[in-house]
């Protein structure tokens, strides 16, 4: 085994990524929070679980806009940052997908501690390229990342929906009074659901995902105590395709 690395709280994070649009850096979303998790568009399992919970959290939280759910992909050769990003926001719009140079994603999930890497017939693979049917690996932690881009959380992706938006509303608390209100909704009118009903008709979906969350809940215990939301060490090492 070699030894994991592990997310350091309060380091400083910077990277120099892109989305749909252009350029994204450490400095763009001024005065936001970032949510951000590693992984890629084919992905079958980690990925699409992490990403419904983005859509669920985001939905539920008190102060959404507060908060920029971010999707890096560690898989440049076959994401660019358009598929990317029409794969995430088919779990909600909100969602930024980052791509990037394979050397400038690297930079940035070295700074959080997430690891990844290729397979090609059970070997490592180091240089990935274009139609080659390598697999892919990662590391499955979400991260949050503070307004003066620290590391200040970490949290397992099976935590569930419903822990993880309290976990995050005790960060974001709720949305100052005048004007800032998520209930604006404006923004969001693409996708078709008032904010005002969303508490009620979402439970709709929740279906399956929020028995499993409900149940990894219960065994963190979370709610407690406000570390309960992280990992357990060996959680923070672990790899997974
Ligand atoms: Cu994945």
């Amino acid at each position: 085994m070699i030894a994991p690395k592990q997310p350091v709280m309060g380091r400083r994070i910077t990277f120099d990524l892109e989305d749909e649009k252009g350029k994204v850096t450490q400095d763009s979303f001024r005065d936001k929070y970032l949510l951000l998790a590693v992984g890629y568009s084919s992905c079958p399992d980690i990925c699409p679980t992490t990403l419904f919970e983005y859509g669920e959290v985001m939905k539920a939280l008190k102060n959404p806009d507060a908060i920029v759910p971010v999707f890096v992909t560690i898989d440049p050769v076959n994401d660019d940052a358009k598929r990317l990003n029409s794969y995430v926001h088919f779990f909600d719009e909100r969602i930024v997908g980052l791509a990037g140079s394979a050397q400038n994603i690297r930079a940035l999930a070295d700074q959080l501690g997430a690891t990844y890497g290729y397979r090609l017939d059970g070997k490592k693979l180091d240089k990935p390229e274009k139609g080659v049917p390598y697999s892919v690996y990662h590391s499955a932690l979400i991260y949050l990342i503070s307004p003066d881009r620290r590391l200040v959380d970490v949290y397992d992706y099976q935590l569930g929906p419903e822990a993880l938006t309290q976990a995050l509303d005790e960060v974001l608390g709720e949305p100052a009074k005048a004007g800032g209100d998520a209930a604006g909704g404006m923004k969001h009118d693409g996708n078709m659901k008032d904010e005002g009903g969303m508490k009620h008709d979402g439970s709709m979906k929740h279906g399956g995902g929020m028995q499993d969350g409900m149940k990894h809940e219960g065994d963190m215990k979370h709610g407690d105590a406000s570390g309960d939301g992280k990992p357990a060490p060996a959680a923070a090492s672990g790899e997974a395709a």
